[in-house]
């Protein structure tokens, strides 16, 4: 089965938005593997946006994801890696379409809220950096044959 690695910035936290977030995968029908409420590391936040080092905006990620808490999470799901892209809206909160997390909870592209994995190599890269197996919980949901045909 699919996995994603999804992780609610600083400002998803400092808002009060963790609850709306996670209830927009839930609902959506996708399951929960992993989950950490943690700080971050400079060198982690480097490895993690490592695919940026040449850009301008670098600096500027690692320092606001290190700058407060956040939620780390791996969701499972059929395809789940391009459609928690889709949950989540396009990179720019402003013109992320109304009912995606960032079109409808943000308005600047540095306080975009939440990250998603962008492919399913990227996805697999970025559980194993952020999650050790034993952190990550083999489970189905009883609810699975209401939600998949
Ligand atoms: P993430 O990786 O956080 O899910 O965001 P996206 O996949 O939607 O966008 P991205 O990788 O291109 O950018 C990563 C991160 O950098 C911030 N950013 C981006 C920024 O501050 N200024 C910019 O010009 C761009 C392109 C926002 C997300």
């Amino acid at each position: 089965m699919e996995r994603t690695f999804l992780a609610i910035k600083p400002d998803g936290v400092q808002r009060k938005l963790i609850g709306d977030i996670i209830k927009r995968f839930e609902t959506k029908g996708f399951t929960l593997v992993g989950l950490k409420f943690m700080s971050v590391s400079r060198e982690l936040a480097e490895q993690h946006y490592d695919v940026h080092k040449e850009r301008p905006f670098f600096s500027g990620l690692v320092e606001f994801i290190t700058s407060g808490p956040i939620i780390a999470m791996v969701w499972e799901g059929d395809g789940v890696v391009a459609a928690a892209r889709k949950v989540i809206g396009a990179t720019n909160p402003l013109t992320a379409e109304p009912g995606t997390i960032r079109g409808d909870f943000g308005v600047s592209i540095g306080r975009n809220l939440i990250h998603g994995s962008d492919a399913i190599e990227t996805a697999q890269r970025e559980i194993a950096l952020w999650f050790k197996d034993e952190e990550l919980v083999n489970w189905q949901p009883t609810l699975t044959a209401w939600t998949y045909e």
